[in-house]
């Protein structure tokens, strides 16, 4: 699929459309390429989980994983990507569709593509809420995955999941408010107010949302990474012996403070304070040597990671954790021309990893004709 048939495709259903216009308007033919799109990236995602590790995976160490697997695998919701080549990261686009038709062209995603130049975008959750444009951004990051599946990979964000029954939203969020902004009210609102929005499109939605894998680990001949949109697992004495299989990462069950080990990597924070604040719940704050400890652990170098609106939209700290922002402002003149952030403070960035140079990872602006 070219550049121009992509956005053409898009602009068929989305141009002029943000969360405000769709409440009122006839949308059958949005709804049911909605519906199609999401059955066909369920149906990769479903592939990509077969193509599973369980026959490979003997403990914990990235090192154990090298030369034995080649490609995208994954293991109890994790990605194993080990191809050599560039990597982008993307982090919290929060249902700004505007950001990702300048984000491609940043990184000349088309241009790659066309070339069959060998690169994937890792995409670190928290693709709804707060934003003017939940659907479109969806729209376009499964019509990305369904034609770029090799090049497009899609984690979880907390923002991401939630659940919607017999008309009760479920939020893992700290605020619910009866806001359009959330996505997933949003959706329920459709789902009751549109005959065509049927329990198919909302099953569908949900599915897909809270399918998504949660980490990455992306092992390249100089430099091993975990992606994820949060952090760590929770510190027992500063370490992390517990964790004895990847899978562990993933899972549902509680840790030693009562909370979801998946909650955890989906939601903590790196801190540069001195002092330790015992934190328990979701959203404590792990510190550089628990991050290094960590790291050791896993035998990773680095972790990659969203979730936090950081001012210049990008922060490394520690020399061994990235925060990338990438919703922000798109500026013609002085002005903001997008109207679809809710962050027009940020100056949006994507990382790079130029895979021929290894480390540092490189920040890049997203901004009006970068190229
Ligand atoms: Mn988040």
């Amino acid at each position: 699929m070219t550049k121009s048939s992509f956005w053409k495709l898009i602009n068929t259903y989305w141009k002029d459309m943000n969360n405000d216009l769709l409440l009122e308007s006839d949308s059958k033919e949005r709804f049911d390429f909605n519906k199609s799109l999401l059955k066909d990236v369920l149906k990769i995602h479903q592939s990509e989980k077969e193509n599973g590790l369980e026959n490979i995976i003997k403990d914990i160490d990235t090192k154990s994983l090298r030369g034995k697997i080649s490609g995208c695998y994954s293991y109890k919701d994790l990605y194993f990507l080990d191809d050599n080549c560039d990597y982008y990261f993307v982090g919290d686009i929060h249902s700004d569709a505007f950001i990702l038709e300048h984000l491609l062209d940043s990184i000349e995603f088309f241009e790659k593509v066309d070339k069959k130049l060998p690169f994937k975008v890792v995409f670190l959750g928290d693709y709804v809420d707060r934003g003017k444009n939940h659907l479109k951004t969806l729209n376009i990051l499964l019509l990305l995955k369904k034609h770029f599946p090799e090049n497009i990979y899609l984690l979880m964000g907390n923002h991401d999941i939630g659940k919607i029954e017999n008309g009760e939203v479920t939020l893992y969020l700290k605020k619910v408010e009866e806001d359009m902004d959330y996505f997933y009210i949003y959706l329920n609102h459709l789902h009751q107010n549109h005959k065509d929005f049927d329990d198919e499109l909302l099953d569908l939605y949900m599915t897909f949302m809270n399918t998504l894998n949660v980490a990455a680990f992306i092992l390249t001949d100089k430099v091993t990474i975990k992606a994820v949109h949060g952090g760590i697992p929770r510190p027992l004495d500063d370490q992390f012996f517990y964790i004895s299989d990847y899978g562990q990462l993933t899972d549902l069950t509680l840790d030693h403070e009562e909370t979801r080990i998946r909650d955890c990597i989906l939601w903590s924070d790196p801190s540069i304070q001195d002092k330790k604040t015992p934190h328990t719940g979701k959203r404590f704050k792990f510190y550089e040597d628990q991050l290094i400890n960590y790291l050791k652990h896993m035998n990773i170098d680095l972790v990659v990671r969203g979730h936090q609106a950081i001012e210049m939209g990008h922060l490394p700290l520690f020399d061994k954790i990235h925060t990338i922002f990438s919703s922000g402002y798109v500026n013609k003149g002085d002005e903001n021309i997008n109207t679809d952030t809710a962050y027009d403070f940020i100056p949006p960035k994507v990382l790079h990893l130029d895979v021929k140079k290894g480390l540092p990872l490189k920040v890049l602006d997203i901004k009006l004709n970068n190229h």
